[in-house]
């Protein structure tokens, strides 16, 4: 059975012992980032903080921060995780709208609104307001449906916050759709805190008109639960533990937002002249847990959680093309749209093959990969010591290197032009024809297999 809410999902992983309670009253000030980051080198469990200062809300953080935690949110094994994302995401299971739900247990509207109530946390020292981190955005457009994903939230007043719509993704495009259908507002509600499955169907790339609930709804097996809002036409997650509701104007009221830790591990500039929203509604659970994200340099969860979702993505979209390629892994450190490693089968190679592989890479739609990397089938493409191995002993740069300059990646790549212009690096890491062994340097299969099974009688006296 999926995860009907947070809250069941949060028990599972405190019964396999993969969150932690933070029971100290802490700083929502640096002191729960500070926290966040060292606990990443320290067992990287999620964090439950139930006492933050000045708020009654307990705070969540670092959710889906491991492929172990993305698998048990999917109820299957970490190495199971990339053939099951594939295989359920190959059809979207729609969401199914019931009457009502526990975010509709406390209803505060109007002029009672008031977001000052929620845990406003600032993060890093390059922050100079705190955010909302992990709000489910959605949007509706007459002919694109249904949309979902996260935009940051930064503090304005205690009705109104920033919403980082970026050009391409989706909220933006619903956006400015309606501005050139000439109408004057524009309807959101975001959802914070629901069934892991919906946060991770929210960094899938889809097309425009996929609702990513669609998706959710795939991963989880089951449709997700939806209810209407209060007072925008959209639906939202029955079982979310806080709902806002409110509108943009159109043309909206804009200010300076930023800078913010972003998921590249740096701040990367103020966004000038970023839009505003009114929040009319709060509707929230009784009790309600704030599900927050913390971003950082290093591995963060947004690369873990990317690095999933694009690695299937590529592997989903050049596969059909290129049936020797038998997985895709976007490395986490690569904060998992970067570095993207292509293990293809050793004996469907042809002459060629590899450079078209890595050139067709960077068609993939949405993909902003960077540096690729082709391996034989003899190595794990998820393990950061084999790659390393592969790239350092079957690689000659003058002919198994190529560089396409002045192409698009990402404009909060702070090593791209401002524009997001950056070059990308294409490496054939397979064996060459030329490679000159006898073979892996291992212990035969046999022995080998025997030993491991073996393992602990060889230490007993
Ligand atoms: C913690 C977090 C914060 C994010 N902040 C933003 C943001 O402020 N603006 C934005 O456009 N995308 C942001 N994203 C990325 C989008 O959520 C993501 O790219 C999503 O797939 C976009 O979906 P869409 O194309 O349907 O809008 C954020 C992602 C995460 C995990
Ligand atoms: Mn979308």
């Amino acid at each position: 059975m999926p995860f009907s809410d947070l809250r069941q999902y949060l028990n599972r992983l405190e019964k396999l012992g993969d969150l932690a309670r933070v029971k100290k009253e802490v700083d929502p000030k640096y002191e729960i980032g500070a926290i966040c980051k060292t606990a990443h080198d320290r067992g990287r469990k999620a964090l439950f903080f139930e006492r933050v200062r000045g708020c009654s809300m307990p705070v969540i953080v670092d959710l889906l921060a491991t492929f172990n935690r993305i698998a048990t949110a999917i109820e299957t094994q970490e190495t199971d995780l990339f053939k099951e994302v594939v295989e359920r995401t190959k059809e979207g299971v729609e969401p199914r709208i019931v009457k009502s739900g526990p975010c509709k247990d406390i209803i505060i509207r109007g002029k009672d609104v008031d977001l000052t109530t929620l845990p406003w946390i600032t993060w890093n020292k390059t922050e100079k307001s705190p955010y909302i981190t992990a709000g489910m955005v959605i949007v509706k457009d007459p002919e694109y449906g249904r949309n979902m994903g996260v935009y940051r939230m930064m503090y304005a007043d205690k009705n109104h916050t920033f919403l980082r719509l970026s050009p391409g993704h989706h909220g933006y495009e619903y956006y400015k759709a309606a501005e050139l259908r000439g109408e004057k507002r524009f309807e959101v509600a975001v959802a914070l805190g629901a069934d892991p499955t919906v946060f991770l169907a929210s960094q899938f790339v889809p097309g425009i008109d996929v609702d990513e609930f669609t998706i959710a709804g795939a991963l989880r097996r089951e449709p997700v639960e939806l209810v209407k809002c209060e007072t925008v036409n959209i639906e939202v997650p029955a079982t979310a533990e806080i709902v806002l509701e409110g509108h943009l104007d159109i043309p909206a009221d804009v200010g300076d937002e930023g800078p913010y830790g972003e998921f590249c591990g740096y701040s990367v500039g103020t966004v000038i002249r970023e839009r505003l929203w009114t929040i009319d509604c709060i509707t929230m659970r009784r009790d309600p847990i704030y599900h927050g994200f913390y971003l950082c340099k290093g591995i963060n969860e947004e690369g873990v959680i990317k690095s999933l979702t694009t690695s299937v993505q590529i592997y989903n979209e050049m596969k059909p093309g290129h049936p020797a390629i038998k997985r895709v892994h976007c490395s986490e450190a690569g904060i998992g749209i970067f570095h993207c490693y292509i293990q293809i089968d050793e004996r469907m190679k042809r002459p060629g093959m590899v450079n078209n592989i890595l050139a067709s890479s960077v068609g993939v739609k949405g993909s902003r990969v960077k540096h690729v990397f082709v391996f034989d089938d003899d190595i794990d493409i998820t393990n950061p010591e084999e790659v390393e191995w592969a790239f350092a002993t079957r690689v000659q740069a003058d002919k198994d290197i190529f560089v396409i300059p002045n192409s698009f990646g990402l404009r909060l790549d702070p090593s791209a032009t401002s524009e997001g212009v950056t070059a990308k690096l294409f490496v054939d890491a397979t064996k060459g024809k030329n490679f000159r062994s006898e073979g892996l340097a291992l212990p035969p299969d046999d022995v080998w297999q025997k030993v491991k099974q073996n393992w602990d009688s060889y230490f007993v006296g």
